[in-house]
This record gives C-alpha cells, structure tokens and sequence, in this order.
C-alpha cells in the first residue's frame, strides 16, 4: 500500500471504531541496513535508511487514563488498559506489548501521561527483518511526543526509549540501529550511525542508484537464541582485549593478541572488527558515488557475516549470489539484518533493477518453492507527524 492509502485507510478506520475523526497521525518507518551488521551492540558502526514502508497510528487524547488500542490489521482487536496500574505483558498478540512495552518506559520515566484512543496499521513487511517491531515502538513514541509536556524528546530520546521497551518490556536483547534509523532517517539518505556516541553522519543515496530488498521467505527461527549467542560470544571477546566493547579494538590489536582465543570466539571478534572498518569505508563510497566500491564491501560483509559471524543460511547466499551475477561489479548485495533467513539488500543501477529481477524470479525458490518477494524502495524519512 502507497503512503497515502494507509494513511487514508488509518484514519478511516479510527473514525468507523469511535466515531469521530483522529485528532493526528503519525508515521515511523522500518528499515533497511546496508551495511555493519550486529556492529551496534558492540558500540560500532551502522548504515542503515528507512524505508518507505511504515507503521501508521491514528490518535485522539481522551479525558480519562484509559489506553485503547486498536489493530486495523488485525480484525480491530482490541487492547485496552488503564496508565493508573502496574502494565502487565500479555501473552499474546505480540503487537499488544510493543505498545505496552513503550508505554510502560515513559509511566516510569513521569512522563505526564493521558488516555488515548489509536489505531494502528502498517506495510512494513512482518517477520522478514526490516524492523516492523521498532516501525511500532517509535510510531507509538511519536504519537506521545506530540502532546504537551513531551516536547522535549528528540529523535534519539525516542529511538533509545523504543530500544529500551523492547529490551525490559519484550525481553528481545536488541541493539539501538533499528529505532535510531526509524526515528532519525532522512528522505534519500543512508545515516552513519556510531552506535556509541549516538552521534550521526547523513550520507546521500547516490542517484541513479535503486534500492532493492529481496525476502528470502526463509522463516528466522534461530535468530533470538542465535543472537543472544552473538552478543555473549562478542561480550566475552572484548573481555578478553580487556575492553569495554569490541568497537575498542581494531586490526592491529586482533592481530596481535586475537590468537589467544579459541577459533570461535576469534571468528565473531573478527566479523565485528572487520565490519566497523568497512561500515567506515561504505560511509565514504556511498558519499563518492562510487558503487563498484559499495559492491566491493558489502560482498566482504556477506562473507564475513557467512563464514566468521556463522549467521547466513544456504538460500540466503544463494540469493546473493543469484544477484551478484548480474550485478558484477557495478552494484552490491549481501543479507540484511539478524541473520539465519530474511532478507538479502542490493544497491544497483537502476537501468539493472530489470535484469536483477527477472534472474531473481527464474532461478531463486524459497523453502516452499516460493518466489522471492521483491521491493524496489526509496530511503524514507524517519518518523514524523503526517496529517493534522
Ligand atoms: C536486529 C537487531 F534488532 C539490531 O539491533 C541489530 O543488532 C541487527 O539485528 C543486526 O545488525 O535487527
């Protein structure tokens, strides 16, 4: 669905569940990573953009406590529950503890928080690791940094916010990458994110350079226990150089003293260190223009998130491969996000957007001969107010 069809499509729905028109709406987009990846918990470097895929909510303030919270694409089920008790995590559905989840960090941080009715709807494709989850809890943050008594909360107060909920609230162990970018992106531009000093750097999209996602449909059902596993393995290398993160190590360092870890552990210390010099470099290509250069770094990230950080699967590379074979060097392509299935991003010409397709649909199959499914994006800007 194009932006303003789901915007229309939210409000719409607000009006038919309670009668009367939304009083805002807000956007927050998923996202893409194009390169530096499980680099943010290690206090590293990212480049991700927002995509032009979103969450959408549609809010009125009530003269109550209570929250009711309605998910258009979900049948319009229903959360509902007052900000005067204890929030408690359901079971389920998912989508009803994201929002409990940021709701809950801005009770405890006294925030002068009101009842409000939303509703929620979104495109951002679910399960396939563009970060439909953090689209959700930085749209949730937006609506309430709209109300007075919020103003203060910049783009990185949400993100961190965001982050937070999912960390205390949900229990996924994240880093801040996907609600930096939601909240932060820029319309056409990548951000070199350095995910410790939360300092960021816009470097534009080259033009003539499209942007392509492919999901793979290859579920990622290792990804929590696995990461978790990636950040204890990361955490007990940087133990080992005596650091605070391994964003403190660099080349000489691994060379020097990386041999006295065990081959695995050397491995994952070796995909971090590797991947924040080359975010590093992509930063500089991308801003050059230069997509040969690209190419060449993000092949070297899928090789090192295949064999050092041990997080592709055989469809994945074959995916990468298939484009690589016609991209060449013009372009670049490697898997984005978590790992262990989801998508695969590429930065093409777009006069090869075609080509890359066609090869994509005639050779690639999914675990249950599915085709891929293909999105040609434009990077989005981050999360905003878009109607009054
Ligand atoms: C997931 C996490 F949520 C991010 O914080 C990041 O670590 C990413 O995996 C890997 O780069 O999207």
């Amino acid at each position: 669905m194009s932006e303003s069809p789901l915007i229309e499509h939210t409000r719409s729905a607000f009006s038919d569940k309670f009668g009367t028109a939304p009083a805002l709406v807000v956007q927050a987009p998923g996202r893409v990573n194009l390169i530096g990846e499980h680099t943010d918990y290690n206090d590293g470097l990212v480049l991700p953009c927002a995509i032009d895929y979103r969450t959408v909510i549609a809010a009125r303030e009530r003269d109550d406590r209570v929250m009711r919270i309605v998910a258009a694409d979900y049948a319009n089920a229903t959360d509902e529950f007052s900000l005067d008790a204890p929030i408690e995590r359901r079971d389920d559905p998912m989508w009803a503890n994201y929002v409990r989840a940021v709701i809950d960090v801005l009770v405890k941080r006294g925030l002068p928080m009101r009842g409000l009715d939303m509703v929620i709807s979104g495109d951002v494709p679910q399960g396939a690791g563009l970060s439909s989850s953090a689209s959700l809890s930085v749209a949730v943050c937006r609506v309430f940094a709209t109300l007075p008594g919020f103003e203060s909360l910049s783009p990185i107060d949400m993100a961190l916010i965001a982050q937070q909920a999912e960390n205390d609230f949900v229990g996924t162990k994240c880093g801040n990458m996907d609600q930096i970018i939601s909240a932060s992106g820029v319309e056409g531009h990548a951000l070199l994110i350095d995910c410790r000093s939360l300092e960021t750097q816009l470097v534009p999209i080259p033009s003539g350079a499209a942007i392509m996602i492919f999901h793979s449909h290859v579920e990622r059902g290792l990804v929590d226990s696995e990461y978790n596993t990636r950040r204890r393995q990361c955490e007990e290398a940087a133990r080992h150089f005596g650091v605070k993160a391994l964003r403190d190590v660099d080349a000489a360092m691994l060379e020097a003293r990386g041999g006295e870890l065990d081959p695995l552990t050397l491995r994952r210390a070796r995909h971090v260190v590797t991947e924040n010099a080359r975010v590093e470099a992509a930063g500089q290509a991308l801003a050059a223009g230069d997509l040969a250069r690209m190419g060449e770094l993000m092949e070297a990230s899928h090789v090192s998130m295949r064999d050092d950080f041990e997080i592709t699967v055989p469809l994945i590379d074959q995916l990468v491969d298939i484009v690589k074979g016609v991209v060449k060097q013009s372009g670049g392509v490697r898997m984005t996000g978590g790992g262990f299935g989801g998508c695969v991003v590429a930065l093409v010409p777009e006069e090869q957007v075609a080509d890359v397709s066609a090869a994509v649909e005639q050779t690639y199959r999914g675990p249950e001969g599915q085709l891929a499914t293909i999105y040609v994006c434009r990077a989005a800007a981050g999360a905003g107010v878009v109607a009054a």
